[in-house]
């Protein structure tokens, strides 16, 4: 395909490092390609590749604790009901999503190396690697196919037997290793990390391998076939060389034993390795031609259903580096947004296929075993930031992962409701993994409830169920997949519901993640209730009765919950007319602290908005401005959104502009970019346009790609769209087709200057 600038990702250099390095993906395998001439390096990743099996922190006496703490917090003893909560209702850390290994290639190259370029082409998933050397040209192409379920990569060279090189593949973890003629593998089991309760406050653990089927994780294979045309393919040291070629096409899968969240993946895991050497050999013989062509067409069905287009001139051309660097100098790109855009979408098709795994912190790409957070389901904010665009630019089949995420924690949480609370329904808190943990984490650890006593995940979640039936319009969904799990959360915070002192109906105790309040001059993060908490119980209530309207079922039950909706006490307003982030009025730890989780009835939640509630829209405004611009990169996407709601694009584009900066101080114009990172603000862009917190991690980017689309085209809760709510002063004159709304429409936006043209498929 051609680069039209709002397509390609592109650099005259190979990545120096795995945040230069281009992901493909087809939702279960990830690869980040280096791209370099000399040397290739491929890093690796299966999406069910987890330590661990089925697991649950038990607490007990947590029920009583809860009750105690709830009592502490009604009497406006906060630091002590925090202490009780830490003690008695946190667990252990979630498991780890792990890297495979990688594929290294050497080239033998004799001569210095010319025109050397990598692409990726997002609007086929292609990934190509030219260059010459001697007077001979090459060229490398990479995709991950979801048709074939098979990585494969084809290397040419327009002059005959000039291929030349040796290829290894190595695995991250303990594995045993295989090499034969022309095909190389590994295979393994995963660690288990373990934690144990008052031990220093490190998330990571200790990684054992177990040594029996009960203690031994998720089995893996790992399979890498060489098929060259011409010239000599042998063994060399752990590589395979391939000598004189004239094309050699390599295909690569691997597989686990996972066979579901609460299946232990050696005593009940299920066949991989044949599988997968299965998938290998079928790939071979279909070959690499009709690979491609399956693959693309594949891709594109997905791709093409929505076009943005922003204008811009010939630096859209330019290099994706230099157009970064150009766009921090203050220079124009409006075609860099589009492909930022466009990127979002295309790592929902890479990273969230129907029947995979959904995305974790990274999407599926890390090329680590001790990952920042684990490279776990975050699900405060993370993971449902991932799915923000889904559904608005169009990719309902990619949202199928979240969809079952939550049905398995809709199981697994039963326990938890049960025994951390004594309460029915299910519940889920700030962290999950394979696994589907659902109790909180924290390990008795103090200072930690400010992101672990949070029963609110499952509740987050509801929106986002809600949401798939909004956009797609489909009761039978709606009546067998969603109502129950919204049922089954209305039912837990029905349960946890007390009256504060003026009577109104609260969640106590409650956090609002991941601030503090200063109290006594210590940072306390217990209060009675928070925005947050009101407003999710507020959205739970809201969505039950809503579905159980559309289905005309379950009438009593929803009237009950409806019932309780105004006693819910109502959002409050601060001294400095924020929203109130806590019961009390209490001073922020962190004034411009990354979270905005005050905010949620703006965004995601629809309870706040301009028409309906101008007052509380005001006081979010007053909110966001308090906390600042500032902040970590998924914590910026977040802002894009909610100021995309408050209907100020430029502010909004303010803020994209600001998540684009370049992280890794390489701007030849700039004295060091933005330097060494740190951890509370200063997020950004890496160079493969990866979302930098930092470090990498992904949702920043979904977040953005939600934010643009939510600057185009919102719909009211009343059914009314909205066209063009926030669209920056900047963007005289673009299109935009394929959006869908809420209420299923396709949407099509065409605008040059006051004059809009609307059209609804
Ligand atoms: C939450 C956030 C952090 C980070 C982590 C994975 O704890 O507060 O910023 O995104 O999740």
């Amino acid at each position: 395909m051609m680069n039209n600038g709002t397509n390609t990702l592109w650099y005259r250099q190979g990545a120096v490092s795995w945040n230069e390095a281009l992901p493909l993906g087809n939702g279960r395998l990830g690869a980040m390609v280096f791209g370099g001439a000399e040397s290739e390096k491929l890093c690796l990743n299966e999406d069910t590749l987890w330590s661990g099996y089925p697991m649950f922190h038990a607490n007990p006496g947590a029920p009583e604790a809860y009750r105690r703490a709830r009592d502490l917090a009604l009497q406006g003893q906060y630091a002590e009901a925090q202490a009780e909560l830490e003690d008695h209702c946190t667990g252990l850390w979630s498991q780890v999503y792990l890297a495979l290994g990688d594929i290294t290639i050497a080239m033998h190259h004799a001569a210095p190396i010319e025109r050397h370029r990598r692409a990726l082409d997002i609007s086929t998933g292609v990934h190509t690697v030219e260059y010459e050397c001697d007077g001979v040209r090459f060229v490398r192409e990479t995709f991950v196919s979801a048709v074939d379920q098979v990585l494969v990569m084809r290397l040419t060279a327009d002059r005959a037997a000039s291929l030349s090189f040796d290829v290894a593949l190595n695995p991250a973890l303990d594995a045993s290793v295989s090499l034969g003629g022309d095909d190389l593998s590994f295979s393994g089991n995963a660690p288990v990390y373990e934690w144990h309760y008052g031990t220093p406050q490190d998330p990571r653990g200790v990684m054992v391998y177990g040594d029996t089927d009960e203690t031994r994780g998720m089995g893996y294979y790992a399979g890498l076939l060489v098929r060259s045309e011409g010239g000599q393919t042998m063994r060399r040291g752990g590589a395979i060389s391939v000598k004189n070629a004239d094309a050699c096409t390599l295909y690569f899968n691997a597989r686990t034993s996972f066979n579901g969240w609460n299946k232990h993946p050696v005593l009940e895991g299920r066949a991989y390795i044949a599988p997968c050497q299965r998938e290998l050999d079928e790939a071979a013989a279909k070959g690499y031609d009709a690979l491609k062509k399956a693959h693309i067409a594949d891709h594109k069905a997905l791709y093409d259903r929505v076009e943005l287009e922003l204008g811009g001139g010939e630096e859209k051309y330019l290099p994706t580096d230099e157009r970064l660097y150009r766009h921090e100098n203050g220079e124009t790109d409006p075609a860099l947004y589009a492909l930022y855009f466009n990127f979002g979408r295309y790592l929902t098709i890479a990273a969230s296929r129907e029947g995979t795994e959904p995305t974790t912190l990274q999407g599926i790409w890390n090329d680590s075993v001790t990952p920042p957070w684990n490279c776990n389901y975050t699900i405060n904010i993370n993971t449902e930031m991932n799915y923000w665009p889904t559904l608005m630019v169009n990719l309902p089949e990619c949202h199928e992962p979240l969809i079952r995420l939550v049905r398995e924690l809709a199981e697994s949480g039963e326990r938890t409701a049960r025994e951390y609370y004594g309460a029915p329904g299910f519940v889920s808190h700030h962290n999950t993994d394979l696994w589907r943990m659902t109790t909180p984490v924290g390990a008795h650890r103090r200072g930690t409830a400010v992101f672990a006593s949070w029963p609110m995940a499952s509740g987050w979640f509801v929106r986002h169920i809600w949401e798939h039936y909004e956009y797609m319009q489909d009761r039978a969904y709606l009546r067998n997949v969603a109502y129950p799990i919204i049922r089954k959360a209305a039912e837990f915070y029905r349960a946890l519901l007390v009256k504060d002192e003026n009577g109104d109906l609260i969640v106590a105790p409650s956090t609002s993640p991941e601030n503090n309040f200063r109290l006594n001059g210590q940072a306390v993060a217990v209060a009675k209730t928070t925005a947050m908490t009101q407003a999710i119980v507020l959205d739970v209530f809201d969505i039950c009765k809503k579905a159980s309207d559309v289905l005309g079922e379950d009438a009593d039950f929803a009237a009950e919950i409806a019932a309780l909706i105004p006693q819910l006490r109502p959002f409050g307003v601060g001294k400095e007319g924020e929203l109130l982030e806590w019961n009390e009025n209490f001073e922020e730890n962190e004034l411009h602290h990354r979270h905005i989780s005050h905010l949620y009835g703006l965004h995601p939640g629809r309870s706040i908005t301009l028409d309906g509630t101008p007052a509380l829209a005001e006081a979010c405004k007053t909110s966001l401005i308090r906390r600042g611009d500032e902040s970590t990169g998924w914590a910026m996407g977040w802002r894009i959104c909610q100021w995309a709601r408050l209907r100020d694009g430029d502010h909004a584009l303010k803020l994209l502009d600001t998540q684009l900066r370049t992280v890794e101080g390489r701007n030849p114009q700039r004295e060091s970019g933005n330097g060494a990172m740190n951890y509370s603000n200063g997020g950004g862009t890496y160079l493969n346009l990866f979302d930098a917190h930092p470090p990498f991690q992904i949702d920043g980017n979904y977040g953005a790609c939600a934010g643009i689309a939510e600057m185009l085209l919102q719909t009211d809760p009343d059914g009314t769209l909205r066209i063009l709510p926030a669209r920056p002063s900047s963007w005289r004159k673009g299109f935009v087709r394929g959006l869908r709304a809420r209420g299923g429409q396709i949407v099509d936006i065409e605008w040059n200057g006051d004059s809009v043209k609307v059209t609804k498929r």
